[in-house]
């Protein structure tokens, strides 16, 4: 496409890595009149590579381009490259893409959810994430976030016999102490952690018949198995579990293996979420068409931004499935405002992960989006509602930082 001369010609676009709490990763695209758009970019614990096929391969191409042209430019990035999928480059299609959502609805002043299509609902229904090292911690944790306004729980606990288990908060509860797991990991390696399968299906059932004892039958309750499990494992999980009405099993077995699904399902109702690492529709074919699951966990800033999830929630919502887009701190705030005004939009909204961000990515990141009641509400300023202080981002340099590594207790590699 020629380059054209309009007011929405895309000026120029730059990366901002920063590292206010953890790593983040931004795209900022202006056009000639100066209207900006924020895309979140960031891929936990492989930063710089989004950083550079950004940098390097992605903004020279948009130098000049219509900004206004958002499916057009979506399937110029996604076609062009001619290598299909893959975290990288849809974590950088994403940003751009829902950087030119950005600027398009500031260009027509409107809060990003009018474009598409306006709100169902007066707010998206959020869960927080309450964990112990034991039982009373993780009840004295459910009641902090009860107390800071959450109406849905995801319950995480540690494990007899392990020393340290994902999702679960390093020190005593408390809503202050929520579980996080980038922040203390800047080790030159990844830390390793160490696991056992049969150990955690022992204590798990247990961990929610004290939950419902404690607080009742009503409260939603969700659980992340972390791609741990094997499909006869998970099976008999979602089993045992099913008495204490799980709002979702998450991740029970690794993600890329759909098919391990049909097992799951044919054994029990507890309903089933999956999709934080994937990053195309193509990834839930199977999963949706054979309605193999039930929510649909991809997070925009993965999944090819606000265009692709809109055409991935659609679809979802054909075969009876509803959205729960990934929210943990890992997602910038530009990408959590993304998945806001798509909750608030969409019919088929199922949940919204909501861990609160450090105060210094919110010193970095200003957004208007509010919690109250229970509830997330994108606001209604123009755009995405988020806006980046270039100063503030410049205090917090980037810091290498993995995600743990998962070992058997015998030593073997096994999923994190
Ligand atoms: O970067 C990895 C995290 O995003 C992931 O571990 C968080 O599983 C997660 C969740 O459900 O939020
Ligand atoms: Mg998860």
């Amino acid at each position: 496409m020629s380059r054209i001369e309009t007011p929405m010609r895309i000026e120029s676009a730059e990366t901002i890595v920063t590292s206010p709490g953890r790593n983040f990763v931004t795209l900022r695209i202006t056009t000639a009149d100066g209207v900006t758009g924020l895309g979140d970019a960031t891929l936990n614990g492989r930063e710089l590579a989004v950083e550079s096929y950004l940098r390097d391969h992605v903004v020279p191409l948009l130098i000049g381009r219509d900004a206004a042209r958002i499916e057009d430019t979506w399937q110029y990035l996604y076609r062009g490259a001619y290598w299909r999928r893959g975290p990288v480059t849809m974590a950088a299609i994403a940003a751009v893409d829902t950087a030119l959502w950005d600027i398009k609805a500031k260009a027509a002043g409107m809060p990003l959810y009018q474009l598409l299509g306006g709100a169902s609902r007066s707010g998206a229904l959020a869960y927080g994430h309450a964990s112990g090292r034991d039982v009373p911690e993780l009840l004295d944790s459910i009641r902090a976030h009860l107390d800071a306004g959450y109406r849905a729980i995801r319950v995480q606990t540690g494990i007899p016999g392990l020393d340290s288990v994902y999702g679960v908060a390093a020190s005593a509860a408390g809503d202050g102490e929520r579980y996080d797991y980038e922040p203390a990991r800047r080790t030159p390696l990844p830390v390793e952690e160490s696991w056992d399968t049969r150990a955690y299906l022992r204590h798990v059932p247990s961990v929610f018949e004290a939950v419902r004892n404690e607080f009742g039958p009503e409260l939603p309750l969700l659980h992340d198995g972390h791609h741990r499990m094997t499909p006869i494992q998970a099976a008999r999980l979602g089993k045992a579990v099913e008495p204490y009405d799980l709002f979702w099993l998450e991740d029970a077995t690794p993600g890329e293996d759909q098919a391990a699904l049909r097992l799951i399902r044919q054994h029990t109702t507890t309903p089933l979420a999956i999709g934080e690492v994937f990053n195309s529709v193509h990834d839930y074919t199977t999963l949706l068409t054979e309605r193999l699951i039930d929510y649909v966990r991809s997070a925009v800033t993965h999944t090819g931004g606000v265009t692709a999830m809109k055409k991935l929630l659609d679809l979802a919502a054909v075969y009876g499935a509803k959205s729960g887009i990934h929210g943990p701190t890992d997602i910038s705030p530009v990408g959590m405002a993304a998945a806001l005004h798509l909750d608030l939009a969409i019919h088929n909204f199922g949940i919204q992960e909501y861990m609160r961000h450090d105060p210094r990515t919110l010193e970095v990141f200003r957004t208007s989006y509010t919690f109250t009641d229970g509830l997330l509400h994108p606001g209604e300023n123009p755009g995405l509602g988020v806006e980046l202080d270039d100063g503030a981002a410049a205090r917090f340099p980037y810091e290498a930082a993995y995600l743990p590594v998962n070992r058997l207790l015998d030593g073997t590699v096994h999923d994190w």
